[in-house]
């Protein structure tokens, strides 16, 4: 029936023992407890993990492993050789059955009628979405005959791979489509959408990043929300802190939008966008001052308290209550809070850190948890994400050696725009010729969309969109490749809410024409004639190879174990429970040397964002509206915007008011209203709250599709710049103004 033979974990075994108790009572055997006689169907219902709805079908483990932080464990049910059925894996911990909205319309995505199935070639204008079919031979004799053009003209520097969360698997996505841009020379893309000027930050104070997994959330006597959207954007992160908060543990949620969770916390916290580095620096003041803090863990184990405790005075309570908008008294009684147990966790989101002001206001946040004794604490300290269990190795999978010592210029991709326009000076020196877009879609998910679409429009320059369907982005493609979906492809994926590696098995072969990424970029390689053997390597090849064979944390994780048991836990204890950290002074640094060096504050400060009233008083009278952009519940990023299903779920492209803003520009709840700055306008629904979001501030949801909303993506108005740490991204830096249209 199938080569899935068991499920996975603990839950299995111990609910076989409770199930053999329970038949022996009966006086039965344990087959006949569910009707079931051999093999692996009896095997799952004994287990009492899964009962799959048809007896016929086959089952497979797969994973969810577009770019969420839960990763979700998934099985799939198959009859006459098609996907009928998914459930989340009930056997992990996380997933615990079932996967969110998204998930669950997996197969509306896999099955969709639109599925790009073969390749394609332009047949219009750039944009104009008039398109020939090819064959998969034709599309490699154009891209390679271009390819090699540009790399004679213009050397391989100018192509360039633009690439991010199609799969965020670790083989198709992270890995291997790398050895082909490595070998032939072409710019590297930094992948700092995301997350990247918190991880900076994090890593001055604690030496690393990498912080506590949601299992500890549920051991939480506080656990803060602090700019992050657990009912949103992981789902199953509720739970852990549900929880918590049955173990009576307190719920905080700090953000300018009052999020789902805001709306059920013990406390909320409504700071005014980008202010977060004011309003920690004044609940440390508030710790020191009223002596709320570890004296013991502070002299142990950190650096550069006195240098703190000085720094705090320049943040008195009425200064912070001003730049914050939070009131003093929410101030003193949330630090009250925060100290009572060290069983606190704050977790920090990754929404409130896509700004230019970004790293320092994480770096302000992560100097409370040491202060009241937290790290390595059950339930206490910081969570940001963890990465550190990734179980591939990176080298193997890139290959940097096929760069051949040549030393290639790096585009942010969050500038990808003024990259294509020739806006970076090294794009105006030497100009992008080729775009290989793949598992990234710049057309609505990146900043500035206008630019971007100015740069796709040029005549002289080469596009490859390789995509599942045919996106914004890809409508200036020069070439269409078609990607398969991940149930048809072979992968490992880590996910960044907790520790868990998880092996996605195809449960069907590609649709149509469509090939795994892996696949396209190793045939285009050998089509090219490079040689190299990397380039004949199977997907399965490769997972064997690459392994972490030395690190005793993965020793269980062998190709044949994630075959049987589908998602291991990687288990690296609990983050500073040793009390060791990898900073330069072994400490955790309340002074950092090193940022000062960058030529930040070494201890901390507040930055304001640099479009504010503060940074810049000019664009602030024109637009004096903060946009924070958040994710919404039924999109990942821009991915399943178009499934009807979702469709019939997700809001209508909206910008959440305040009431005061709203009644000073006459518009009314279902108004329709222009959000407009200097990088676009578009035209929403207006939706008016009196405490959704405070007075100068707006709420929109980011990346839908411009061709499902006329055009209306709020993603033309976002900020590309790189933000003040690791080349992050400033998506939520935006002022704007709203009219009535
Ligand atoms: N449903 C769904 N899930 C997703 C995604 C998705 O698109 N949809 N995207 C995935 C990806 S790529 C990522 S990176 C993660 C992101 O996960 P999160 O970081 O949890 O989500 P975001 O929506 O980016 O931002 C979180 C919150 O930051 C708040 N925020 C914005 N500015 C500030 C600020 O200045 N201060 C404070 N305190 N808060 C602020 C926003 O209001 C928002 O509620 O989610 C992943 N999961
Ligand atoms: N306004 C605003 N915008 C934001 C943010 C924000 O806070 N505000 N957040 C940002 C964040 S956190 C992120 S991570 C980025 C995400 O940015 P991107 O990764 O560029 O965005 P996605 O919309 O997820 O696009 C992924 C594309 O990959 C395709 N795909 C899926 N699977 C495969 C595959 O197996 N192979 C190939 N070749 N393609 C595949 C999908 O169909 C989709 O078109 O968006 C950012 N956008
Ligand atoms: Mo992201």
């Amino acid at each position: 029936m199938t080569d899935d033979k068991k499920s996975s974990g603990f839950s299995r075994r111990s609910f076989l023992q409770g199930s053999a108790v329970l038949c022996a009572g009966l006086g039965l055997s344990r087959l006949d407890l569910f009707g079931l006689s051999d093999g692996f169907l009896a095997d799952q219902a004994m287990s009492g993990t899964y009962t799959p709805f048809d007896k016929t079908a086959t089952l497979t483990y797969n994973v969810c492993g577009r770019n969420c932080h839960d990763t979700c464990s998934l099985i799939s049910e198959k009859v006459n050789g098609r996907l009928v059925r998914l459930v989340g894996d009930p056997s992990n911990p996380i997933t615990a059955g079932t996967p969110c909205v998204k998930g669950h319309t997996h197969l509306n995505v896999l099955y969709h009628p639109d599925r790009l199935l073969h390749p394609m070639k332009r047949a219009g204008k750039k944009g104009e979405g008039k398109w020939e079919q090819i064959s998969w031979n034709e599309a490699y004799d154009i891209i390679g005959k271009r390819f090699k053009e540009i790399i004679a003209s213009d050397g391989g520097e100018a192509i360039v791979p633009y690439t991010f969360s199609g799969t965020f698997g670790q083989l198709q996505e992270w890995g291997v489509p790398m050895r082909f841009f490595n070998k032939i020379g072409a710019s590297t893309i930094q992948r700092d959408v995301c997350l990247w000027a918190g991880l900076e930050a994090l890593s001055y104070t604690y030496g690393t990043p990498f912080g506590s997994e949601p299992e500890d959330y549920a051991k939480s006597k506080c656990f803060v929300a602090w700019g992050s959207n657990e009912a949103y954007t992981n789902v199953h992160a509720v739970k852990f802190i549900n929880q918590a908060r049955e173990n009576g543990g307190k719920l905080v949620v700090i953000n300018p939008h009052r999020n789902p969770l805001a709306s059920q916390a013990d406390m909320f916290i409504q700071p005014r966008p980008g202010t977060d580095a004011a309003l920690a620096l004044g609940v440390a003041k508030v710790l020191i001052d009223e002596n709320l803090y570890d004296k013991d863990f502070v002299e142990k184990y950190t650096v550069g308290f006195d240098k703190l405790k000085a720094k705090v005075q320049q943040y008195p309570l009425p200064k912070v209550a001003k730049m914050t908008g939070v009131p003093e008294s929410q101030i003193v009684e949330f630090a009250r809070l925060y100290a009572k147990s060290k069983q606190s966790m704050i977790r920090m989101g990754y929404g409130m850190q896509r700004r230019k002001n970004g790293g320092t206001l994480i770096r302000a946040i992560s100097l409370l948890p040491p202060l009241i004794g937290a790290p390595g604490v059950d339930g206490g300290g910081f969570a940001y994400v963890a990465l550190d269990h990734w179980p591939l190795d990176m080298d193997y999978m890139q290959r940097p050696d096929l760069l051949a010592g040549r030393k290639v210029r790096e585009i942010n991709m969050n500038e990808v725009g003024k990259a294509l326009t020739g806006e970076l000076p090294t794009t105006k020196q030497k100009p992008i010729k080729g775009l290989f877009v793949f598992s990234g879609n710049p057309i609505p998910s990146g900043g500035n969309v206008n630019l971007t679409r100015k740069g796709l429009l040029r005549e002289d320059l080469f596009t490859v969109v390789f995509d599942q369907f045919v996106t914004d982005t890809a409508d200036y493609a020069d070439v269409l490749l078609p990607a398969a979906h991940m149930f048809e492809c072979e992968e490992i994926n880590a996910d960044y809410l907790g520790r868990y590696v998880r092996y996605n098995k195809p449960a069907v072969p590609p649709m149509g024409e469509s090939k795994s990424n892996v696949q396209v970029f190793h045939e285009l390689a050998r089509h090219m004639g490079y040689t190299d053997d990397c380039f004949n390597e199977t997907e399965a090849d490769i997972i064997k190879k690459a392994l972490n064979k030395k690190d005793p944390a993965f020793k269980d994780i062998t190709y044949e174990s994630l075959n049987e048991k589908h998602w291991f836990h990687v288990d690296l204890g609990r983050p500073f429970a040793d009390h060791k950290f990898k900073t330069p002074s072994g400490k955790i640094e309340f002074y950092s040397e090193a940022l000062g060096k960058k030529g930040f504050d070494p201890v901390a400060e507040y930055v304001p964002d640099m479009e504010s009233i503060e940074a810049s008083p000019e664009l602030y009278t024109k637009y004096p509206i903060h946009l924070v952009t958040p994710a919404s519940a039924q999109l990942l990023s821009s991915q399943w915007h178009n499934v009807p299903y979702i469709q019939q779920v997700l809001i209508e492209p909206t910008i959440t008011i305040n009431k005061a803003d709203a009644a000073a520009r006459g518009i009314k709840t279902g108004d329709f209203v222009e959000v407009f700055n200097d990088r676009g306008k578009v035209r929403l629904k207006a939706k008016v709250s009196a405490s959704a979001v405070k007075p100068g501030v707006a709420m929109s949801y980011k990346s839908y599709w411009e061709k499902l909303t006329g055009g209306n993506t709020i993603n033309r108005l976002a900020l590309d710049e790189n933000a003040d740490m690791n080349g992050g991204a400033t998506l939520s830096t935006n002022l704007v103004q709203v009219a009535k249209a």
